[in-house]
């Protein structure tokens, strides 16, 4: 069992036993030793999630660029995004090792990735793209993108070096995540960003010739097929090749803009 598992496992047992235990208290006729039991119990409960929340900023300081106001700020619009009223956001799953179990997993779904990407950072990108940077973003594979993970996405987002933006952009290029980015991958990337031109005979031939050129350029070993070296051998040659096979990035002034936003 995963760490995360164990840790899935064990909240749902707790929040099980918390039940019980809601359930006894309203059982028995309240004594002021019960209220007070109930008073302190909520009094622990919050300094132990204050103490949680502290040290999860202090990790991901650690991990991240964001200084710990700007952690704070982007915590907040976490909150938001996955609390909108009336509705419940994240996904519904069996738990993993433990099907009797049904938990709902908090966490920015796939429509707000795709809504905050388009209003906030003004990437309008086709939908595999889309979907390879959300699977990229939600580390877990469990179809939402948790807290940690959201600030780490970002990290790279609004404030990754070079190279950190070319493992994000090679690893959503690679569409099958074995590490190449292939002919046919590149002709998929490339097939929904070309306008057709009406009456075209063979309308993929444009496709495939460009997907024959990137090749060209990027295949330093001429292997056939792009491997994380190639790409990076070019890109540091020529940067302005890192988005090639489409926008998976915001843009400078996008960036700067949210970056703002989180300042005091
Ligand atoms: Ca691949
Ligand atoms: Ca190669």
């Amino acid at each position: 069992m995963s760490a995360l598992t164990g840790a899935i496992v064990m909240r749902s047992i707790s929040l099980f036993f918390t039940c019980g235990r809601k359930t006894l208290i309203h059982l028995k006729k309240p004594t002021s030793d019960l209220v007070k039991k109930k008073k302190y119990r909520y009094i622990t409960e919050g300094v132990s999630m204050k103490a949680q929340h502290a040290k999860m900023i202090e990790l991901l300081k650690k991990k991240t660029k964001f200084s710990k106001f700007e952690l704070e700020t982007l915590c907040k619009i976490y909150k938001k995004l996955t609390s909108i009223p009336g509705q419940k956001t994240g996904i519904t799953v069996l738990a993993r090792g433990a099907p009797q179990i049904v938990q709902t997993i908090e966490g920015i779904d796939r429509t707000i990735f795709r809504e905050l990407l388009h209003n906030t950072f003004d990437i309008i990108t086709e939908d595999t793209l889309i979907e390879r940077m959300f699977c990229c973003w939600d580390r877990e594979c469990e179809g939402a993108i948790r807290l940690e993970s959201w600030i780490i996405g970002l990290d790279v987002f609004l404030k990754g070096n070079l190279k950190e933006k070319m493992e994000f952009c090679f690893k959503v290029y690679d569409l099958n995540g074995d590490g190449f980015i292939t002919k046919d991958e590149m002709f998929q990337l490339f097939k929904n960003c070309l306008i057709k031109q009406p009456g075209e005979e063979d309308p993929d031939e444009g496709v495939r010739d460009l997907s024959e050129l990137v090749l060209k350029r990027l295949d330093v070993d001429h292997d056939g097929k792009i491997s994380f070296q190639d790409y990076q051998t070019v890109i540091k040659e020529e940067p302005l090749l890192l988005e090639a096979f489409g926008q998976c990035l915001p843009t400078w002034e996008n960036c700067s803009a949210f970056l703002t936003t989180l300042q005091p």
